[in-house]
């Protein structure tokens, strides 16, 4: 082929989602809509016939859980899988566990936007013996000490490369049509990589929840169409914009 083939899926819905809770690495389930938009999704990829030949996903469930239902709607639960930690969520520190619309409304929405959107400043560090600490769980074990307490942008970008180069590039190289499914920001981050977006602009792209993002690539792995393609354009837009009034009180 002279293109490549990749279909990034953020997760459907999740609980935390729904409560509009700051997750991160927190391992939360998805909700009965997020596993309704994650059949959906695999649905929309075998009406487009795209037929993914290997699956790379987050160490996290509500990641996991949406790869198996959309390959099930797709026919494809057949297929090769690996995952890594280097494809969570972007570790959200302290924020973890905290409503979205109260951390805006005590912090004000300047501070709520840095620490949401901002390219390289973290929020504060959780602490390893809070309840929403991921420190020395068996799962991260092969990480060592050095597991992240707390990630900006610009952390999720350094750890995610290094799995983009040498697990995902070969698979793309060796003519895979390959599904990525993982988090908000951490595709943000892939898609930062992939379209060149400045540090800046970044802040300004929002990922929705549950429909595949169809990227083809051409041999120096750049988009053809830049920003790629949502198979459901209209519902993608709206769930962007959803994502980015999360601040906001319903
Ligand atoms: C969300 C993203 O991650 O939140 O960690 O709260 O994709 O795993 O649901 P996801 C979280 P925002 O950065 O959009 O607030």
């Amino acid at each position: 082929a002279d293109t490549y083939k990749l279909i990034l899926l953020r997760h459907g819905q999740s609980d935390w989602n729904e409560k509009n809770l700051f997750t991160g690495w927190v391992d939360v389930p998805l909700t009965e809509k997020g596993r309704a938009e994650a059949s959906r999704g695999g649905e929309l990829l075998a009406a487009e016939g795209l037929e993914p030949d290997v699956l790379h996903t987050s160490l996290l469930k509500r990641a996991i859980t949406t790869a198996n239902l959309a390959l099930e709607a797709a026919d494809r639960q057949w297929i090769p899988v690996k995952r890594s930690w280097r494809l969570n969520e972007r570790h959200y520190g302290a924020l973890q566990g905290k409503d979205k619309a109260q951390v805006k409304e005590e912090f004000g929405e300047e501070q709520f936007m840095v620490w949401r959107r901002s390219f390289d400043v973290p929020p504060p560090a959780l602490d390893d013996d809070s309840e929403f600490s991921q420190a020395g769980e068996e799962r991260y074990a092969d990480i060592g000490p050095e597991a992240p307490r707390t990630e900006a942008l610009k952390q999720v970008i350094d750890r995610l490369l290094p799995y983009w180069e040498e697990q995902i590039v070969p698979d793309l190289k060796a003519g895979k049509t390959v599904l990525v499914a993982a988090h908000g920001n951490s595709l943000r981050a892939l898609v930062k990589h992939l379209d060149g977006i400045s540090d800046d602009e970044i802040a300004g792209l929002n990922i929705p929840t549950g429909i595949p993002l169809y990227y083809e690539l051409d041999q120096d792995l750049k988009p053809v169409t830049a920003h790629g393609r949502y198979l459901d354009p209209e519902a993608a837009a709206a769930g962007a914009a959803a994502v980015a009034a999360q601040g906001d009180k319903k």
